[in-house]
């Protein structure tokens, strides 16, 4: 990966659905018993979840544009430009979907995505995406913790680690023709940072299930973690005893470490992290250890060499 430059957005790009979205929220907020006869028919009806509630965990910062969080993706499967998933993940089957929750379980389970959308209460998470080239969103996700499914099947002692696995289907996803990566997309996380409350399985954002090139039809989203930790379209979740090789890590070991905590201590060996350009911003941010999530986080790197794990 290479640092990008980042389009800023014109205000004439904000979408209505943004608008409307922003509007409910409001909305929301004051307690509206008036507000489905003033909510457009047609943005109601489309929403398959009905009820999502909002998390204490979120980020209070302004949201980036659903234009550029859907227009602006890494999604390597369908192409290594910012615009290739939007304009190739169109296509894409997201049903039939299952994955498969296998490996250090008693209770290994193949679940079918309707299943699992019907699984745990969803909740709206506002959290910063902080991508390793430099650039952060801040994205209304929804979805649940991770943990929740993990439960289910009864981890056993041995499961130190989980490993998830991207979708391989090279006639659905035309970069898997290129090497640029080792296929299927793999990525992983220690057993205590997969049950972290913060890991969400994300199912949607912005109010609607989630756009083909952001990960349909489920994802994890570790915000404390370089974005390209949080794997798209995942057909396997395993439960392993040995710390998994990742995609990037085969790709570039100095470069693209197992732990990828966002640190802004801890340059990329070809580019500072210390600052990011928020989309949409002109003026570039210091980037805040862990993303800003050091409160609910560091704790689980007590003692760790962050250099050296990085
Ligand atoms: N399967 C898969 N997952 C992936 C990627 C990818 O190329 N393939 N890119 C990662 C990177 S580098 C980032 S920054 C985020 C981007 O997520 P977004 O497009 O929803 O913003 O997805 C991550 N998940
Ligand atoms: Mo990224």
């Amino acid at each position: 990966m290479k640092p990008y430059k980042v389009p800023a957005i014109l205000a004439s790009e904000i979408t209505p659905k943004q608008l409307f979205y922003a509007r409910r929220k409001f909305m929301r907020s004051v307690g509206g018993a008036t507000l489905a006869a003033l909510l457009p028919q047609a943005l109601w009806a489309a929403s398959p979840f009905s009820d999502i509630k909002k998390s204490t965990f979120s980020a209070t910062e302004e949201l980036t544009p659903l234009k550029a969080i859907t227009s602006y993706n890494n999604f390597y499967e369908f192409g290594t430009g910012k615009e290739d998933p939007a304009a190739r993940a169109g296509s894409l089957k997201t049903r039939p979907w299952t994955i498969s929750v296998e490996g250090e379980a008693n209770k290994p389970k193949v679940f079918d995505i309707d299943e699992i959308l019907k699984m745990a209460p969803l909740e709206e998470r506002i959290y910063r995406l902080r991508c390793v080239e430099a650039w952060s969103m801040v994205v209304p996700w929804v979805g649940f913790p991770l943990a929740e499914l993990l439960k289910r099947v009864e981890p056993t002692g041995n499961a130190k680690y989980v490993e998830f696995v991207s979708l391989y289907d090279p006639g659905q996803m035309p970069g898997q023709k290129s090497s640029v990566l080792d296929w299927p997309y793999r990525e992983g996380l220690r057993m205590d940072e997969a049950m972290h409350p913060l890991t969400l399985l994300t199912l949607g954002l912005y109010g609607e299930v989630l756009p083909n090139q952001n990960g349909a039809p489920v994802r994890v989203v570790m915000p404390w973690k370089y974005g390209f930790k949080s794997a798209k379209s995942i057909v396997a979740i395993r439960l392993m005893e040995k710390q998994p090789t990742t995609s990037w890590m085969k790709a570039g070991p100095n470069e693209y470490g197992f732990y990828a905590n966002v640190n802004p201590e801890v340059d990329h060996p070809r580019w500072s992290q210390a600052k990011e350009r928020r989309i949409g911003e002109f003026l570039k941010r210091k980037t805040l250890m862990f993303n800003g999530y050091a409160e609910e986080v560091a704790s689980l790197y007590a003692g760790m060499d962050l250099q050296r794990y990085f």
